[in-house]
């Protein structure tokens, strides 16, 4: 096996090296940002010179000096954008070296969102006051206060913790008077300003420091949350007495657990129940959280700071945490909409090695009535990882494979990595050197570094050129023996790099000619990952992309869907994906999945059927494995377990079309997929902590096991009428209960006044279920009200965004089920089956009153759960039932 050296090397560790990456005491700016936290003798005081205060494009531009300074140093803008946003900008005015500002079309949409005017400016303040929201911008010193409803939400910079360090020479020293200081280098304490060494790596920081801090104060806030990817609680904790969270993206080798140490992914988004946060900047990142009293009430004060770069925040306001990730999602956004194979179950390994073992594999699924849409390739489909070529090795005939697949409606996944191989056999890499595309290192040669290909480097993202280059490597031309069955994982975009300052590239490497990549590192996955999705666009323009991405940051959702990274085939690793994928989807990421079974070590049957049960109800669901484990496709664990595995799938499958209109909101109206119960119940305190049971969508709430042998789970039954999905008994109990838990489901309990569409035959491939017809699950709420919706288009290609769709709209009240087409399309499926779960009393006749043609309406009515049965509705045809009682 050609891998043996490295997975040998890499696997001889049983937990995180914590001496392969930073803390914070090891980071000049973090020490001294810190310390000017925790020593409130030093102050730096900032405020906004009222003369230089204009109003310029709708918004305002004003001059910052320091108190300690007689000129001005910074020049600022504010601006009230029309989705209730302020966003407010510092910058150096005459920095001795360009700050990096990430241009705003590289993370922003703002199409359809427009500037609205100041609407109050005095001497000392401007106030932007719209409908119940309102910003205040206090001029001295510099402080802003967002209020929703004449309340209090959070203050900027109470603690005056805004420092921003110009650029300087080595022989400048910031005067200060006292206690009173310029800026945070004047903190006294043991950090370098200039170079950092760190174990065998010297950073020598040429630019020298550059870092800026702000402080934002939530009143009356008991419970934060945000600022992933970590893997710990989603209500975030005090870091006072350990290390802030850190987000700097980073191949965490073996991640531990309930740890703020930073992972592959970061979105710099913070919210409570009415207010959001977010930090515009994707240099190296600290965030320290602490409780305490303001003004009298429970209070999270929030210290923020980055290396380098500019100040530039969004502040948020809204009624609800939905509204304010709604908002978040959109203004970074809009998400994709996947297609429908990507929702469903994908199957992966390091590694499927041969096309004959594809083949065998997919066939167990044929062998086991299992369905599955997407075979993944990992690394060694490819000759000494030279991705974009076949290993023809092993893989002799791919279009062959690859079709054999899609006979079955099924498609292939290859892993497309950022390194680029050195060897002069490796046309693509040769085509990004000869073109000056990569890197370089501080001297401007190529920057050349360590992984899985041996010598590697590694395209610059951030240039256009660069990306289109990458970008037209997918087309079917150039990625040979591909077919557009095929779609993309880019993994280690971090990226990686074995042997590199905490497994990453030197900060001093250089973008764009003359921007450290210290700058703009947080950007590298996320620009990966668009330039991918850029280029199946270009591949296909009319069909919808899927790429996996293991690097992300605000604004991701646009190119596709994440991971979760190597977690382990162990019970709280299982337990901890859902407060992850869920932190990750505060940060408008929603596609978001662990590795089902757990990528280190080998599950027990147990973990294994548990990790689908809970997988089936994650956005991403995709088994995976490392290369070291034991074969773990569903049938090796015995029949029992097969048949509970078999089960969880297609519990998937039935509910996709749920799913797919799910999918299809997120796209369109940014709405989250999963949704932590804070959210959906703003009112009960009791919810604020919980991070192991969510909901999928408003009708299915899902709670997550931890432990073997578990025969009971304590949950929390919120207000609202509850179903068991398994077993369609009504859930009488309310508050904390302990639930009992079989072998064959975690709890899935739906909510009373929600119609979930499904489609129940059973297929091999989600493509295979095209014509099939729906079901409606109608689950009545103590009015004995429901009403859904339902999304179908042709599954794959933006001819929806043309109108090609199809919504519908049902209802269920006074005893009647109402359906109605929203937007037509031709669509031949029909409505086979109506089950209705909650009714008072069995009706003595069921009748059509309107639409789908004649046809007698069969019902039966077992342990008060209701099925009727059609044969002639169409999903594109109105019609309406009454029960008669
Ligand atoms: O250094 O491609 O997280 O899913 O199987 C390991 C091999 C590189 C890390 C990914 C994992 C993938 C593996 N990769």
């Amino acid at each position: 096996m050609k891998t043996l050296a490295f997975v040998v090397l890499v696997l001889a560790v049983l937990a995180v090296k914590r001496h392969e990456f930073k803390t914070c005491k090891d980071l000049g700016f973090c020490v001294r940002n810190r310390a000017l936290a925790r020593n409130t003798s030093y102050k730096i005081s900032y405020s906004i010179v009222p003369e230089s205060v204009v109003k310029a494009a709708s918004g305002i531009t004003f001059k910052v000096k320091s108190d300690q300074e007689s000129s001005p140093f910074l020049t600022g803008e504010a601006y009230y954008l029309s989705n209730n946003v302020l966003r407010f900008y510092l910058n150096e005015i005459n920095p001795l070296h360009k700050r990096y500002h990430t241009p705003d079309d590289l993370i922003l949409n703002l199409e359809n969102i427009h500037r609205k005017d100041v609407t109050q400016l005095t001497s000392t303040q401007a106030i932007w006051a719209y409908g119940d929201y309102k910003y205040i911008l206090t001029y001295s010193p510099i402080n802003i206060q967002g209020y929703y409803k004449d309340s209090l939400i959070y203050h900027i910079n109470e603690r005056s913790l805004l420092n921003f360090e110009r650029y300087r020479t080595r022989d400048t020293v910031l005067s200060h008077n006292d206690y009173n200081l310029i800026d945070a280098t004047g903190v006294p304490g043991d950090y370098p300003l200039w170079e950092e060494n760190w174990r065998d790596f010297t950073d020598n920081n040429p630019r020298g420091p550059s870092s800026i801090g702000l402080d934002i104060t939530f009143a009356k806030t008991s419970d934060i949350y945000g600022i992933p990817e970590h893997s710990d609680s989603l209500s975030l904790i005090d870091t006072e007495n350990s290390e802030p969270y850190r987000l700097y993206n980073l191949d965490v080798f073996e991640f531990e657990l309930n740890e703020r140490m930073t992972l592959y992914g970061n979105i710099p988004f913070i919210l409570n129940k009415n207010g959001g946060f977010f930090w515009n900047n994707p240099s190296e990142t600290w965030v320290d959280i602490q409780s305490s009293a303001y003004n009298g009430h429970s209070s999270k004060r929030i210290h923020w700071f980055s290396e380098t770069g500019v100040l530039d925040i969004f502040l948020f306001l809204e009624a609800n945490p939905i509204n304010l990730v709604q908002t978040f999602t959109r203004l970074t956004g809009p998400p994709s909409f996947p297609p429908m194979f990507s929702i469903a179950y994908h199957q992966c390994r390091w590694n499927y090695f041969t096309q004959k073992e594809v083949k065998e594999i997919e066939q167990g699924f044929e062998d086991h009535d299992i369905p599955m849409d997407v075979i993944w390739l990992d690394i060694e489909h490819t000759p000494n990882r030279m991705y974009f070529t076949w290993d023809y090795s092993s893989f002799p005939e791919p279009v062959k494979m690859i079709n054999e697949l899609a006979e079955h409606g099924r498609k292939i996944v290859t892993i497309v990595d950022p390194h680029m191989s050195k060897r002069n056999n490796f046309q693509v890499g040769q085509g990004f050197k000869d073109k000056g595309y990569y890197v370089k290192n501080q001297n401007g040669d190529d920057y050349e570094g360590h992984c899985w290909p041996g010598t590697s480097s590694w395209p610059d993202f951030m240039r256009e050129e660069t990306r289109d280059y990458w970008a037209s490597q997918f087309e079917l031309k150039n990625y040979k023996d591909t077919t557009l069955d095929v779609f993309i994982w880019n993994d280690m975009n971090e990226p990686a790099v074995f042997g590199g300052p905490e497994n990453t590239m030197p900060k001093t490497n250089l973008h764009m000619f003359d921007v450290e990549h210290r700058e703009i590192h947080n950007l590298y996955g996320i620009m990966t990952h668009r330039a991918t999705y850029e280029g199946l666009i270009k591949r296909s323009p009319n069909d919808r992309p899927f790429i996996l991405s293991r690097a992300f940051y605000a604004g991701s959702q646009k190119y596709g869907a994440i991971w979760t990274g190597d977690n382990m085939a162990k019970w709280e690793y299982m337990e901890a994906s859902v407060p992850m994928c869920l932190g990750v989807t505060l940060g408008g990421l929603s596609f978001c999945g662990s590795d089902v079974g757990g990528f280190f070590y080998n599950p027990s049957a147990e973990l294994m059927e548990r990790w689908y049960q809970i997988g089936a109800y994650s956005p991403f669901f995709r088994s995976h494995a490392h290369i070291e484990t034991d074969k773990r496709e569903p049938w090796v664990f015995g029949e029992e377990s097969l048949n509970r595995i078999r089960e969880s799938i297609k519990e998937r499958y039935r509910l996709l079309p749920y799913w797919y209109t799910l999918f299809y909101e997120h796209a369109e109206m940014s709405l989250p997929i999963m949704r932590p119960l804070f959210m959906m119940y703003t009112e009960d305190l009791n919810v604020s902590k919980i991070d192991k049971q969510y909901f999928v969508g408003e009708a299915i709430m899902v709670t997550g096991l931890s432990k073997p042998s578990q025969q009971s789970v304590k949950l929390y039954v919120p207000e609202g009428r509850w179903f068991d999905f398994h077993g369609y008994k009504e859930i009488t109990v309310r508050g904390y209960t302990d639930a009992t838990v079989t072998k064959d489901a975690v709890p899935v309990y739906l909510k009373g006044g929600h119609i979930i569409p499904m489609q129940n035959r059973q297929r091999r491939s989600s493509a295979l279920m095209k014509n099939d017809p729906y079901s409606l699950l109608v689950v009545l709420d103590s009015s004995y009200k429901a009403k859904g919706t339902l999304f179908v288009d042709d599954f794959k290609t933006f001819n929806y965004k043309n109108g090609d769709y199809l919504t519908s709209i049902f209802e269920f009240s006074d005893n009647s089920l109402r359906y109605s087409v929203d937007h037509p399309w031709s669509s031949s499926n029909s409505i086979e089956t109506i089950t209705i779960l909650g009714l008072p009393n069995s009706p003595n006749h069921i009748r059509l009153e309107s639409g789908c043609g004649n046809q007698d309406l069969y019902f039966t009515i077992i342990d008060q759960v209701l099925t009727i049965k059609m044969t002639k509705a169409k999903i594109n045809e109105p019609w309406v039932i009454v029960l008669d009682f």
